[in-house]
C-alpha cells in the first residue's frame, strides 16, 4: 500500500445521496453513464491511487528531476516514470473531454471526484497529464485547422503548459513583456523569457509538448487586454503526416529546486534566443489572450484547489490511522493514578478536538468543491441548486476563489494538524505527512495567490456580479435556516449557521461601504485589501458550516430508514462532524466581523521602516 488514503465513501455519499448524481445521469447527457458504472469507477480510481499510482510519492521527493542545461531536458526517476504511466495507461484524462477529441462524456462531479484520487496519491503526474484538458479549451477556442490539431495533440499524448509569469510578471501578468512578431505567413514569432512554467520538460513522457503562451503582438497595448494567446509546440510537426520535426525555438534554459512538489519539472522558458525562432500560431486567430487563458486558468484554480483538498484528506485519515493505534498515557478521568491503563490516544480530549477539526476541513472542503462542480454542469445546477446557465456559471465563478483560496488556506494550516497528530514521529519521512505539507504548500502561491483569490472574489465574483450569484447561495442557506422540517435535531446548529450568515452579510456590508466611500476618498479601497482575505475565509467557513449540515440532515434521514452496521458510523460521523463546526468553528466569524467593523487605515500610513 502506498501513502495514499482515497474516502470512497464520503465521495459517493457526496455524489449520490446529496448532489443527487443519479438524477443527473438519467437526464441523458452523459450517455450510457448510470450508477453502477460511477460507483465501478470510483472503485476502481482509488485502487489505482492507493497503489501503482502512489508507490514513487516519497522516492520522486528524494530524487527529484535532474536538469541539463546541454540537452535543455531533465531525467525524472524511473520510480516515477512507472506510476505516471500506470496513470496515464488508465485514460481517466479522457472524462469529461469533447467527444471528438477522443473524451467520454460525464458530469463535472464525477470528473472531480476522480481527480480528488489521483491528485491526493501522486499530484505531480496529474498535472504532467495536463495534455488533454488543454487540448480540449484549445478545441473550443480553436479554429478549424487549431480543431484538428487539438485532435492529434489527444490521439498522440502530448504533454502541456500555460505560460504567463515573466521574472517581473507574477500576479500582475498583464507586466509581461514577452513579444510576438507577426510574419507572412501568418506565423508569429515569440521572444522573451518566462519562469516557473510547469511541465515545460517532461523526460520522455510525451512525444511533443504544446505551450499555450500568452505574449505581447507589436504595438498592442498595456496591460492583460494587449496580451494574445498563441500556440506553440516543442517541435514541429507535420499536420499531414503527423510528423514532428525540428525542435521549435523554445528551450528550457533552467529548473528549479522547491520545498516540495519536486517531481513537478519547475522551468525556465527561453523563447527565440537559441539562434532559431520560437514560432507560434494566434489561438482561435483573435487577440483575445486573457479571457482565452483564464479557460485554462479556470481549471486550473479548481485543479489546485480540489489538489489541496485531496492532500488534507489524507493526511487527515493518516493521522486517523496511527492515531487509533498509538497508546499513550492515561483516560483524563483517571490522570492522577499513576497505574490506570494506557490508552489511545484518540482518548484524549485535544486529540479528538483536532481529528474532529481535520474530518470537518476535509469534509466540509470537499462538499465545496463538489457543489461547485456541479454547477458547471447545467443539469446538475438545475438539479441541486435550481440554477438556470447564466446563474450556474455566476456560481460557479464565485465559488472557484473559495474552492482555490480556501481549500489551499485550510489545507495547509490543518495538515500541521494531522501531523501533529503523530507526535514528533509526524516529523520524520516514515510517514507522509511532512512531505504533504511541503507539497501542498504550493497551493496558496500558484494560480494566483491567496491575496489575488480574495481580491478576485470580492470585486469580480461579487461587486461586479452586483451580488447575483452570492443573493442566490446566501437565499439557499437562509431556507436551510428557516425550514428545520418539523426536526429539531440540528435547531442549535441552525442557530449557529443563522449567526454566521448575518455576521458575513455584515461584513458584506462594510465591504460595500467602504466601495462607495472609494468615490470621494480612494484610499477607503486600502480598507477592503486589509480585510479582503479574512472575508474570502469566512465565506469559506460559512459555506462549509452550510453544506455539512444539510449533509447532517440526508445522514439523519439515513439512520432514521436503519443504516447497515457499517454504515451506521458512517453516518453518526456525518451528524457530529456538522454539529462540531457549527459549534466550535462558525463563531468565530463574530470576531473577524468586530475586527473588520473597525479596520483602520493606521498600518497603510505607517512609514515602511517602522515594519
Ligand atoms: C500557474 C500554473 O500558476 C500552476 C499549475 C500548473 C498546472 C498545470 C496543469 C493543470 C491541469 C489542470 C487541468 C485540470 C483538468 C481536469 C481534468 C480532470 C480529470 N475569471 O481584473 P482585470 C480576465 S499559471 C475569468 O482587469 P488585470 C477577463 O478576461 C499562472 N476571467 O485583470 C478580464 O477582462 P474583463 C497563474 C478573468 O488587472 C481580464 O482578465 N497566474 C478573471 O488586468 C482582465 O481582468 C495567475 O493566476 C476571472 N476570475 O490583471 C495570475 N479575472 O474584465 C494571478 C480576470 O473585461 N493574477 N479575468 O472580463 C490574477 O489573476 C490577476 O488578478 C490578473 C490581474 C492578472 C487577472
Ligand atoms: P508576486 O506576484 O511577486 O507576489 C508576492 C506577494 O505579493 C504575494 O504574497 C502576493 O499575494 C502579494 N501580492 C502581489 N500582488 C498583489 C496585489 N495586487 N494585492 C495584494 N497582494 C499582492 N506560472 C505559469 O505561468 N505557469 C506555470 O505553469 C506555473 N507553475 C508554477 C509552479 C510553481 C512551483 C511556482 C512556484 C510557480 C508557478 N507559476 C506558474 C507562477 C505562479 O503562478 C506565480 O508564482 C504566482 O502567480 C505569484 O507570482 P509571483 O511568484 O511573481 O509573486
Amino acid at each position: 500500500m502506498g501513502h495514499y488514503k482515497s474516502n470512497v465513501r464520503d465521495l459517493e455519499f457526496n455524489l449520490f445521496e446529496f448532489l443527487q448524481l443519479d438524477d443527473v445521469l438519467k437526464s441523458g447527457e452523459f450517455g450510457d453513464l448510470d450508477t453502477d458504472t460511477v460507483r465501478d469507477m470510483l472503485t476502481e480510481v482509488a485502487r489505482l491511487a492507493e497503489g501503482p499510482l502512489a508507490e514513487a510519492y516519497a522516492d520522486a521527493d528524494r530524487n527529484p528531476p535532474v536538469f541539463d542545461p546541454e540537452t535543455h531536458e531533465v531525467t525524472l526517476p524511473e520510480s516515477f516514470k512507472k506510476s505516471f504511466k500506470a496513470l496515464w495507461d488508465g485514460e481517466w484524462y479522457r472524462m469529461g473531454l469533447a467527444e471528438e477529441i477522443g473524451g467520454i462524456p460525464a458530469p463535472r462531479t464525477v470528473v472531480w471526484a476522480i481527480a480528488e484520487m489521483l491528485l491526493g496519491s501522486q499530484p505531480a503526474a496529474f498535472m504532467y497529464q495536463a495534455g488533454p484538458s488543454f487540448a480540449n479549451v484549445l478545441y473550443h477556442l480553436g479554429t478549424e485547422e487549431q480543431k484538428k490539431w487539438a485532435e492529434h495533440v489527444v490521439e498522440s499524448g502530448w504533454g502541456a503548459t500555460m505560460v504567463l509569469t515573466e521574472p517581473d510578471a507574477g500576479s500582475d501578468v498583464g507586466a509581461g513583456r514577452t513579444k510576438a512578431v507577426q510574419q507572412e505567413d501568418g506565423t508569429w514569432h515569440i521572444e522573451g523569457v518566462k519562469r516557473f512554467i510547469t511541465s515545460a520538460t517532461s523526460d520522455d513522457l510525451f512525444p511533443n509538448i504544446m505551450h499555450l503562451v500568452l505574449a505581447r503582438p507589436e504595438g498592442s497595448g498595456p496591460g492583460t487586454k494587449g496580451l494574445s494567446l498563441f500556440f506553440v509546440p516543442k517541435y514541429h510537426v507535420d499536420w499531414e503526416t503527423g510528423e514532428y520535426g525540428e525542435h521549435n525555438g523554445v528551450f528550457v534554459t533552467g529548473v528549479e529546486h522547491k520545498m516540495g512538489l519536486k517531481a513537478s519539472s519547475t522551468c525556465e522558458l527561453t523563447f527565440g534566443q537559441h539562434g532559431k525562432p520560437a514560432v507560434g500560431w494566434l489561438v482561435g486567430e483573435v487577440h483575445d489572450g486573457i479571457a482565452q487563458m483564464f479557460e485554462v486558468i479556470e481549471h486550473a484554480r479548481m485543479m489546485v484547489g480540489t489538489k489541496a483538498i485531496s492532500t488534507l484528506s489524507t493526511g487527515y485519515l493518516n493521522a486517523l490511522e496511527y492515531a487509533k493505534e498509538r497508546v499513550q498515557g492515561a483516560d483524563m478521568t483517571q490522570m492522577t493514578d499513576k497505574t490506570a491503563p494506557r490508552v489511545p490516544i484518540t482518548r484524549h480530549p485535544d486529540v479528538r478536538r483536532s481529528l474532529m477539526t481535520q474530518k470537518a476541513y476535509s469534509e466540509g472542503l470537499r462538499a465545496v468543491y463538489l457543489f461547485t462542480a456541479a454547477h458547471q454542469d447545467l443539469e446538475a445546477a438545475k438539479i441541486v441548486s435550481g440554477a438556470d446557465k447564466d446563474l450556474a456559471f455566476r456560481i460557479n465563478d464565485l465559488l472557484l476563489p473559495i474552492v482555490k483560496g480556501v481549500g489551499s488556506e485550510r489545507a495547509y494550516q490543518y495538515l500541521t494538524e494531522s501531523l501533529q497528530t503523530l507526535g514528533g514521529s509526524g516529523f520524520l519521512q516514515d510517514y507522509p505527512i511532512e512531505q504533504y505539507i511541503r507539497d501542498a504548500k504550493i497551493d496558496s502561491l500558484y494560480e494566483g495567490t491567496t491575496a489575488i483569490q480574495a481580491l478576485d472574489f470580492f470585486f469580480r465574483k461579487i461587486a461586479r456580479d452586483k451580488g447575483v450569484a452570492l443573493t442566490h447561495v446566501a437565499g439557499e442557506i437562509k431556507q436551510f435556516i428557516d425550514n428545520p422540517n418539523g426536526d429539531d435535531r440540528l435547531k442549535n446548529e441552525r442557530e449557529f449557521l443563522g449567526a454566521a450568515l448575518e455576521d458575513v452579510q455584515a461584513v458584506l456590508g462594510t465591504f460595500f461601504e467602504h466601495l462607495m466611500g472609494a468615490a470621494e476618498d480612494t484610499k477607503e479601497l486600502y480598507k477592503i485589501g486589509l480585510g479582503s482575505v479574512r472575508l474570502l475565509m469566512s465565506v469559506g467557513d460559512l459555506l462549509i458550516g452550510w453544506l455539512l449540515l444539510r449533509q447532517a440532515e440526508v445522514a439523519l434521514a439515513a439512520l432514521d430508514k436503519g443504516a447497515s452496521d457499517k454504515d451506521k458510523a458512517f453516518y453518526e460521523g456525518k451528524v457530529a462532524v456538522a454539529s462540531f463546526f457549527a459549534k466550535n468553528v462558525l463563531p468565530e466569524i463574530n470576531a473577524v466581523r468586530k475586527v473588520l467593523a473597525n479596520i483602520d487605515l493606521d498600518i497603510m500610513e505607517l512609514d515602511e521602516a517602522a515594519f
